[in-house]
């Protein structure tokens, strides 16, 4: 089945500088070497070296030229896929790169299946299942530290952490096995030697598990809405948050109707922030509607940062919004701390919020704002961020098998010196092959298939 020849377009579809068909399989060079027209008549593209390139054109079947390349070839098994793999890097643009790829399909070559390529550096064992999976999170990574997190993993830290895992395991059953079955030269494995072993690993797979929840957060983002009365200067605070100015700021109460959002990067934390409508009671319908939007986004949101203004002083409509949102992670940002008369006094504030963080700021004089960012890192991590600690993503496929592996482990614990030795290597061996299962040494056919379903053609 393996080393039938596939191709696809890798790049994404528009236009740009170069487009690059990708080709994988057995016989891709020779086959290519019929449709390639080298600029120099004695280049022979079928003995040319690995990792080269070779500037020509993709003719077709009268010998027209289609369009002018550059031909890279590189040879099992020093290849993405560990197979003989040919890319063409033509012009951008949507017909070129079309056009070549027909032209390489007429020579009984396949066009490949999303992932296909990945799946076959999986399959061929240049990539451990979690490294197939870092390659989906790397195109997909949104921040700079979303993108180091994932490229640890593309590199194997993963691997190096489970397998060592691994071994410890092996290392308890091999001592259950030896006591089973030479049971009179070694009698009973040194339990308290055993349950130490046994916490630790507990310990590790726990700090793993934390290590991934974190760095969920790295991978997924998080979603901030911007909430309170009109004119309190949310629109100013989106704004000031994505350095642009995206959203309308008046001093007419009212102004912002609709959701306004868009993606901002705070401290390496992907957020998608809202800006939304001014709430108070109003009989005009088209604000009416914005503040039902406002009380959907405010609600979805993973955290809410409340606006006050300390000119306004805090009135009904404030404290309406507050017993909303209590609940919910919050930031109250007590703006316009820049105006010479203020309504609120820091009694005031201690009372109404004691329980919450408070940030005094002035979003026009860029008081605050570095602050805001701080308070938004350390609530979303629940300041659990050391630079010490581990750093590794973890998506939910491999959580499940560190889960179960878990639960092995705190069977074994549970039933030391209870149960017979054999009992115990059983629950060992269920916590070994979960584990592996997080590099895919034992993998199914349809959890393959769901690993590789996300991928892009050409990937
Ligand atoms: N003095 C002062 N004025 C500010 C500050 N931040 C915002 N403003 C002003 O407050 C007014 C309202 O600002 P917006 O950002 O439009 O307020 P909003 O909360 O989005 O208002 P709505 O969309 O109507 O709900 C504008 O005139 C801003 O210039 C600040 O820190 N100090
Ligand atoms: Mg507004």
């Amino acid at each position: 089945m393996f080393g039938d020849d596939i191709a696809a377009i890798a790049t994404a579809p528009g236009e740009g500088g170069i487009a690059i068909i990708r080709l994988s399989g057995n016989e891709v060079i020779n086959k290519i070497s019929r449709v390639f027209q080298p600029h120099l008549a004695d280049v022979n593209i079928k003995e040319r070296k690995t990792h080269t390139l070779t500037l020509g054109w993709i003719v077709d079947r009268n010998g027209e030229k289609i369009d002018e390349v550059l031909l890279g070839i590189m040879r099992a098994p020093a290849s993405y896929t560990s197979e003989d793999v040919v890319e063409i890097n033509c012009h951008g643009g949507t017909l070129p790169a079309r056009k070549c790829l027909e032209r390489v399909l007429e020579l009984g070559v396949r066009l490949a299946e999303p992932g296909e390529f990945t799946r076959r550096a999986f399959l061929n064992g240049r990539l451990d299942a979690s490294q197939a999976e870092a390659v989906i999170e790397v195109i997909r990574a949104k921040t700079e530290k979303g993108l180091k997190l994932a490229m640890s993993q593309l590199t194997g830290k993963n691997r190096q952490l489970i397998d060592s895992l691994e071994e410890r395991l092996l290392a308890l059953n091999a001592m259950l096995e030896a006591s089973l079955d030479f049971p009179d030269d070694v009698g009973e494995p040194d339990y308290d030697e055993f349950e130490q072993s046994l916490k630790e690993i507990l310990l590790n797979i726990d700090k793993l598990l934390e290590a991934g929840q974190r760095a969920d957060i790295y991978r997924e983002g998080i979603s901030i809405a911007i909430c309170g009365k009109p004119n309190v200067g949310k629109s100013s605070l989106l704004n000031a948050l994505l350095r642009k100015e995206k959203a309308i700021v008046s001093s007419i109460p009212g102004t912002t109707r609709d959701i306004i959002e868009d993606y901002v990067n705070v401290k390496g934390i992907p957020v998608r922030l809202m800006d939304t409508a001014g709430i108070r009671l109003t009989e005009d319908l088209v604000e009416r509607i914005g503040v039902e939007r406002a009380q959907e986004v405010i609600d979805n949101a993973d955290l809410v940062i409340f606006l006050l203004d300390l000119g306004a002083g805090i009135s009904d409509e404030d404290m309406e919004i507050f017993k909303k949102i209590e609940k919910k992670n919050i930031i109250v940002l007590l703006n316009k701390e820049d105006l010479e008369e203020k309504r609120l006094s820091e009694e005031d504030l201690n009372k109404l919020f004691s329980r919450v963080k408070t940030i005094r700021a002035s979003i026009k004089e860029d008081i605050g704002l570095a602050e805001l960012e701080e308070s938004i890192e350390n609530i979303v991590l629940s300041g659990k961020l050391r630079t010490d600690d581990l750093e590794i993503i973890i998506n939910l496929r491999q959580k499940n098998a560190l889960m179960r592996a878990k639960k092995h482990v705190e069977d074994t614990l549970a039933l030391l010196g209870e149960m017979p030795l054999d009992c115990l290597d059983v629950d060992i061996w269920g916590a070994v092959e979960a584990l592996g299962e997080i590099s895919g040494k034992n993998l199914k056919e349809e959890v393959i298939d769901r690993i590789f379903q996300d991928f892009c053609i050409g990937k």
